[in-house]
């Protein structure tokens, strides 16, 4: 499965396979998004085929369900499943604190709602997504095609009252057009540089209209696997 793998790719498959033996036959699973998530499911998929692991996922994107279908793992939604006994998945930046900034893969919205709906969340990560302060990573945040230059502009207006370095925001972009959402939805990301208070940012701008939901997950990781590129493998 894993053939010759470069030093980042050794580190997300190590906290990949070390996030897998946490799942039990009988349980039901929240899949994350992204390269790191997406080695959990191969991970995840091989324990399926040869160790007959048993257990029901529920994808946080469509990439991540085609991924879990393939491998063999067993997918329901989550209204089938209802409430989730962990969830497992990437992220682009977590503090001291286990707060994080999701989002960069395009899926924060159902990676929140998953996540939230889960006894258990644990994060899978490279050594250098850990950072002092969230907000080098732009902050992305979902909003609804509607209006949405003016909810670029409201949002602008907002940033200028917070503690936050950087102001500038950008629509996402998939080549030539905007990048859409698995809910149809377009993608503001906020250069911030430094989010100085990341739970009253995260509070402020889902009152603004037109936004769904933003990419800060604050007190929602219970853990983080960090993995390293010689194969080690950290909790926090
Ligand atoms: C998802 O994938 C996202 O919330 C996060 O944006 C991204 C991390 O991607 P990768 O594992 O490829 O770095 O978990």
């Amino acid at each position: 499965m894993t053939g010759e793998l470069s030093p980042i790719d050794k580190a997300k498959f190590a906290a990949a396979k070390q996030a897998a033996s946490l799942v039990e036959s009988g349980m039901r699973v929240g899949l994350g998004t992204g390269s790191t998530a997406a080695w959990l499911v191969r991970c995840l998929g091989e324990l399926v085929r040869e160790e007959g692991l048993r257990f029901r996922g529920v994808p946080t994107s469509s990439r991540t369900a085609d991924l879990a279908r393939d491998v063999g793992i067993e997918v329901v939604s989550l209204d089938e499943a209802r409430w989730l006994d962990l969830t497992i998945d990437g992220a682009d930046e977590f503090d001291g604190d286990l707060n994080l900034i999701k989002g960069g893969g395009g899926a924060l919205l159902q990676e929140k709602i998953v996540a939230t709906a889960s006894d258990q969340m644990v994060v899978i990560a490279d050594a250098a997504k850990e950072v002092e302060r969230l907000g080098n990573f732009p902050l992305p945040v979902e909003v609804i095609p509607f209006g949405w230059q003016t909810t670029q502009a409201l949002i602008e207006e907002t940033l200028v009252s917070m503690d936050v370095m950087g102001r500038q925001t950008t629509l996402r972009m998939n080549g030539e057009r905007p990048f859409f959402t698995d809910e149809g939805n377009h993608i503001l990301d906020l250069h911030l540089g430094r989010i100085g208070n990341a739970r009253q940012l995260a509070m402020v701008l889902n009152q603004i209209p037109g936004v769904v939901e933003n990419g800060l997950f604050i007190d929602i990781c219970d853990k983080v696997i960090i993995g390293y590129g010689d194969g080690r493998v950290e909790t926090r």
